[in-house]
């Protein structure tokens, strides 16, 4: 017998949610929820391709390689068009940025309405489609610089993570949840595919203070530096004063979104491959950083907060720390100690 009584709460779609949050952003008439709009319909087209990944001759590889000089995902480069499209019919965004592109995509930044900057990762872990495994679309915007001079589009995009107005991630799992935060807490959302929208599930997510997992790469342990395998015997042994278990999707999105939910951290450190990290600044540590500072939680690449970095190019990499305050205190405990 299906429970007929009404839903106790009401429910709230992202795109209500985003009209709410607008009211932060004096003067912003209306232009902030429209340019998000382009986010949420263009991850609601990704998920439907996503969804049927294994149906379509979609699955394999795109042949060309993209500015990573990774083999691209048929996916990855229907997702980063969809988002071009979306985003670039948004007349207040001047410039658009992506993992798959080596240059920014310079919209409109002369005209006096283009006051925003998008940076995102179409279809991170995308090596990941073939398996079935979750993957993600992470996003950071960033304001116009001051002056109206500012022609140069690496300006707009070249802002440490601090200066983000909004930030966030869809993961497309078991179901699809939207993330994100224009600085006032971190809000999550369920796509309900009854219905084609966002609806809240997750309002003003709180990380744990400390957590059960670790996430690492233990395959690259021999070459990470010293301190970050004396900090993760600690947590092995038991040092927090509890057992840790390791989980590790390899996907940062699905990664990260447990670490939000659970607790725990998640590292990718200096390795012999990626001596400066593997993860990207702007479009990956940026956004899950900023989510997970709205939540409670803390994010460095093992020296600095991550939001205070200066970027110095668009695709720069960093390692990413990021998790619970408790597991991120022993962390820098671990590497001040040296
Ligand atoms: P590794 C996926 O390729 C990705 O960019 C992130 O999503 C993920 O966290 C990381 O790389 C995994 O890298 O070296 O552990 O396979």
């Amino acid at each position: 017998m299906s429970d007929a009584s009404p839903r106790k709460t009401p429910i709230l779609t992202v795109q209500q949610h985003i009209l709410q949050e607008q009211k932060r952003f004096p003067g912003a008439s209306g232009e902030f929820s429209w340019l998000l709009s382009g986010i949420t319909l263009a991850t609601k087209m990704i998920q439907a391709q996503v969804r049927r990944a294994g149906l379509t001759d979609i699955l394999g590889t795109h042949g060309e390689t993209n500015v990573q000089g990774e083999i691209q995902q048929k996916l990855d480069v229907y997702a980063d068009e969809v988002l071009i499209h979306c985003l670039g019919v948004r007349e207040s965004i001047g410039v658009l940025a992506s993992e798959e592109n080596e240059k920014p995509m310079i919209l409109r930044h002369g005209s006096p309405n283009a006051n925003y900057a998008v940076v995102f990762d179409p279809l991170d872990g995308s090596s990941n489609i073939d398996v079935n495994v979750s993957v993600g679309t992470t996003f950071s915007v960033m304001r116009r610089p001051k002056g109206d001079k500012v022609t140069d589009p690496d300006e707009w995009l070249l802002q440490p993570g601090s200066q983000q107005i909004a930030a966030g991630y869809v993961v497309y799992g078991p179901s699809t949840v939207l993330v994100y935060s224009v600085g006032n807490g971190a809000h999550g959302f369920t796509l309900d595919p009854s219905i084609g929208a966002y609806v809240l599930s997750h309002e003003n997510i709180r990380m744990p203070s400390a957590g059960k997992y670790y996430s690492v790469n233990e395959g690259n342990r021999d070459s990470f530096p010293r301190e970050y395998n004396f900090y993760l015997d600690r947590l092995r042994k038991g040092a927090l004063g509890h057992q840790y278990s390791s989980r590790y999707i390899g996907s940062l999105v699905p990664d990260f979104h447990r670490t939000l939910l659970k607790g725990g951290i998640f590292l990718y450190p200096p390795t012999a491959d990626h001596p400066t990290g593997k993860l990207r600044l702007l479009y990956e540590a940026n956004p899950i950083a900023f989510i997970a500072e709205q939540a409670g939680g803390v994010a460095s690449d093992g020296r600095r907060r991550i939001l205070d970095i200066e970027p110095e190019s668009i695709h720069q990499r960093t390692p990413l720390i990021v998790g619970s305050r408790v597991e991120m205190a022993e962390f820098e405990r671990c590497v001040s100690a040296g």
